[in-house]
């Protein structure tokens, strides 16, 4: 065998080899490097970018973004409507204001690049091009092109089709939805919108519910004040509904006519339809390896956590690994894994079951355990206080 296995870290840093520069891979990165390790991310794209749509932050989230000093940059690029309304059939059934839960929506390539510049900032050395195809409990990563790197930590945050997962044999459970969805960013058209509803608030996120005749959902949320996200839901087995990469504009137009100016601006993108499912996995650890993000528990985005988790999670074993010694990383991960993993347990069974009932088309979403997640603040070294004295 010719792999050569390079060896880092050796000065006074400790070092983090990462594989993936999602949320979760730039996030991790983050963390730990402003804990001091020197850190290396290998990402398989040739371009350092994100192809998704638009995304909403909470609490969770945004505590981690002031934490790394990123709060202006994020409120410069992303907005907080003003409220979330929920109809169905169109009839407004509710319009929460989300009381008490900071949250702003915004574009993912928008927040990828927030994340991505602070990462290189803070001395992070992204690698792209880089696949990895093999990890071991030992603390390397095995790269395509045949070397082998290694590092005190190694954390797979490569996706829901983790090969860093898959290589060491963890098993999992996946449980699939019958809806699925298909996402696009387009142009806002708010005048046009206007002109064709004028008393409603374009600003607002709406989530257009429709059961009958035909399940066809359209999530509508503003990014920023030129790029809306909207998302359309169908179920798999509705060839027409779930069709791509052009959605059936007419199918779309007859059931949600009010929204034709951006259904129309959609059937201009190639889209992909992504059925929902959750994924959970036996362990997320194995040794100096910890599995972040959807590598570990995708999950059904009824919530709105799945990128939430995936940085929650990455800051925390950042944290966690930085406060153990370099032998016992090993075991702090195993207890990282014990203490944070139950939050991300809790939203991924009531996201699958909002998915699995299609429970949001009856609104009032933001009230009691449903807003575990997102009031979290990972960032607070007193959040288990109450959990750890048990
Ligand atoms: P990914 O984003 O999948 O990143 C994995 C990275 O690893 C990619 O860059 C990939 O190229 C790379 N990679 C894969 N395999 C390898 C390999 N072998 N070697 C090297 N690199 C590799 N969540 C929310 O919290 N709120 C929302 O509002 C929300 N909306 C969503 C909207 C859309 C359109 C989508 C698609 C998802 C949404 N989610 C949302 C879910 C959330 O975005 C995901 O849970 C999140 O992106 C997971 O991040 P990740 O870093 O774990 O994985
Ligand atoms: N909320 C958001 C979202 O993107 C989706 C859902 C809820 C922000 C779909 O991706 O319920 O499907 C949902």
């Amino acid at each position: 065998m010719e792999h050569q296995t390079e060896v880092r870290g050796q000065g006074s840093a400790r070092h983090a080899e990462i594989a993936g520069a999602g949320f979760a891979g730039l996030t991790a990165a983050i963390a730990l490097a402003r804990r001091g390790w020197s850190v290396r991310v290998h990402e398989k794209g040739l371009e350092l970018r994100e192809q998704g749509a638009g995304i909403v932050l909470w609490n969770n989230t945004l505590r981690i973004l002031d934490a790394f000093g990123l709060t202006e940059e994020i409120e410069r690029g992303s907005m907080r409507p003003p409220f979330y309304e929920t109809r169905m059939q169109n009839r407004i059934v509710s319009d929460e204001d989300v009381p008490g839960i900071p949250w702003r929506t915004m574009t993912r390539p928008f927040l990828h690049s927030v994340l991505s510049s602070a990462a290189i900032r803070e001395g992070v050395e992204i690698v792209t091009g880089s696949e990895v195809v093999e990890a071991r409990d030992a603390g390397t990563l095995r790269l395509a092109n045949g070397s082998e790197v290694s590092g005190d930590l190694v954390i797979g945050a490569d996706g829901v089709g983790s090969a860093v997962r898959d290589s060491l044999d963890i098993r999992y459970e996946r449980h699939q939805a019958r809806d699925g969805i298909t996402r696009f960013l387009v142009p806002r058209c708010k005048e046009e919108l206007q002109a064709i509803e004028p008393d409603t608030e374009w600003d607002n996120v709406i989530d257009f519910w429709n059961l009958e005749p035909r399940v066809l959902r359209v999530l509508y949320t503003p990014a920023n004040d030129r790029e809306l996200y909207i998302a359309l839901m169908a179920p798999a087995d509705d060839a027409e509904g779930s069709a791509v990469p052009t959605i059936n504009l007419d199918v779309w137009t007859s059931i949600h006519p009010q929204l034709t100016p951006v259904l129309k601006k959609a059937a201009g993108i190639e889209g992909k339809y992504f059925r929902y499912q959750t994924n959970r996995l036996e362990q997320w650890t194995r040794g100096r390896v910890a599995l972040v993000g959807d590598a570990a528990h995708a999950m059904a985005p009824a919530l709105a956590q799945g990128g939430g988790c995936a940085m929650m999670n990455a800051y925390t074993v950042a944290e966690a690994a930085s406060a153990a010694s370099t032998g016992d990383i090993p075991d702090a991960l195993v207890e990282w894994e014990r203490i944070e993993r139950p939050y991300t347990d809790r939203c991924q069974t009531r996201s699958q079951r909002y998915a699995d009932t299609r429970g949001m088309s009856k609104g009032g979403q933001f009230v009691g355990e449903n807003n575990e997640t997102a009031l979290y603040d990972p960032t607070d070294p007193r959040r288990h206080d109450d959990v750890v004295a048990r």
